[in-house]
């Protein structure tokens, strides 16, 4: 059988603090579980946001990290769907294909091992990951930055072995979330009008994914000037900055748009943009999609007679895409080029450099940093 690995992993000790490069010693996978050797991830919001202290799940000290890619390194007992070898995209949104959640058809938030990753443990309650003895936290079940984690079989999804790993990592979350919330959850029809609020990695994926299914025009917000050229090079047709105006932007855009988008998403965790984005949608059909993730605690508002009037809100995670069924499809999608992965990915970097990555970010200078393991 396997034994306990010995690797480089960026560890998060405390909320707050940046993130540790340490040896970690990895176990092997246990029954039902899989090892992997990860040759990517990308560095994604959510993993800040934990990192902040303000996700109400967040425990420490762990690995964090759920923009992943690898490849099996050894798998555990009674493992039948994965083998040594196989290329990989770690789930933090696992499919077991047989809860109520999987049965129903109408979500993709299986709850299979629900209880225990969000505890940051593995389904038995114990943790992989320990340095000297001490046991260090999972994170959303993947904890992908570090060189070999282990998942349950049913947090991976098996892909073509084409792929380049460090482009398809991206899929892992952001581009299959926001494409998934266009394509899947709000179900954007060929000439629709659309609003993307929030121009990071989330909301450019969304724009793909609102260019694909033939959206007529595709409205950019950000407070962030920099971020417009990107979003139009993927098919914004205008970007506009809430703070180049007296009104609320809400009021902007139902005027842009002779009363309003027919879809639009939230992709930046601020309950006030929630807020806007469902006011701008058209009276009657309007539907609001919230991708972002607010801090803890946080509440949305609005006017009830927003709904009594037709607009929709609602919300997804991972795009309401299930992993294991279907992402192995947007691999396949994006290496028929339907879509790009590389305008995306504007810095990349070695695990030691993993802070400059969260820099970048916070200082909004990338879209996405990868790391290359
Ligand atoms: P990001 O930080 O790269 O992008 C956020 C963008 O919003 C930035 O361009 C920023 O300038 C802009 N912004 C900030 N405040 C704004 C304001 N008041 N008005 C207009 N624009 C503003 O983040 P990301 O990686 O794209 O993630 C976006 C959000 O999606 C985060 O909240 C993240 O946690 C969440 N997320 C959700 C899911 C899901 O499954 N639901 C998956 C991944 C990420
Ligand atoms: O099933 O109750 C549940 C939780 C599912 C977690 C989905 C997380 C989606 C939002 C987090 C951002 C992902 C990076
Ligand atoms: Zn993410
Ligand atoms: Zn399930």
């Amino acid at each position: 059988g396997a034994e306990t690995i010995r690797c480089k992993a960026a560890v998060a000790w405390k909320a707050g603090e940046p993130l540790s490069i340490e040896e970690v010693e990895v176990m092997p996978p246990q029954k039902g579980e899989v090892r992997i050797k990860l040759t990517a991830t990308g560095v994604c919001h959510t993993d800040a946001f934990t990192l902040s202290g303000e996700d109400p799940e967040g425990v420490f000290p762990a690995i964090l990290g759920h923009e992943g890619a690898g490849v099996v390194e050894s798998v555990g007992e009674g493992v039948t769907g994965l083998t040594v070898g196989d290329h990989v995209i770690p789930l933090y949104t696992p499919e077991c294909g047989e809860c109520k959640f999987c049965l129903s058809g109408k979500t993709n938030l299986c709850q299979k091992i629900r209880a225990t990753q969000g505890k940051g443990l593995m389904p038995d309650g114990s943790t992989r990951f320990s340095i000297n003895g001490k046991p260090i936290y999972h994170y959303m079940g993947t904890s992908t930055f570090s060189e070999y984690t282990v998942l349950p079989e049913i947090s991976l999804a098996k892909i073509n072995p084409e792929a380049p790993l460090e482009e398809v990592c991206l899929l892992g979350c952001g581009v299959t979330t926001g494409m998934g919330a266009v394509m899947n959850t709000a179900k954007v029809e060929a000439g629709s009008t659309v609003a993307i609020f929030g121009l990071g990695g989330i909301g450019l994926s969304a724009i793909i994914g609102a260019k694909m299914a033939g959206a007529e025009r595709i409205i950019g917000i950000d407070i962030n000037e920099d971020k417009f050229a990107l979003a139009k090079k993927l098919g914004a047709t205008e970007c506009i900055n809430p703070k180049n105006y007296e009104q609320p932007i809400q009021e902007v855009i139902v005027d842009l748009t002779d009363g309003g988008v027919d879809y639009s998403f939230e992709c930046i965790g601020n309950v006030n943009t929630m807020r806007s984005a469902l006011e701008c949608c058209h009276k009657g059909w309007g539907e609001s999609v919230i991708i972002g993730v607010a801090g803890a605690g946080q509440e949305i508002s609005t006017r009830p007679f927003q709904l009594v009037t037709g607009r929709v809100w609602r919300g997804t995670a991972f795009g309401g895409v299930k992993g294991r069924s279907e992402l192995p499809d947007y691999v396949e999608r994006y290496l028929a080029g339907e879509f790009k992965l590389d305008d995306f990915i504007t810095h990349t970097m070695p695990l030691d450099n993993i802070n400059e990555a969260f820099d970048l970010m916070h200082k909004g200078k990338s879209i996405r940093s990868v790391i290359h393991y």
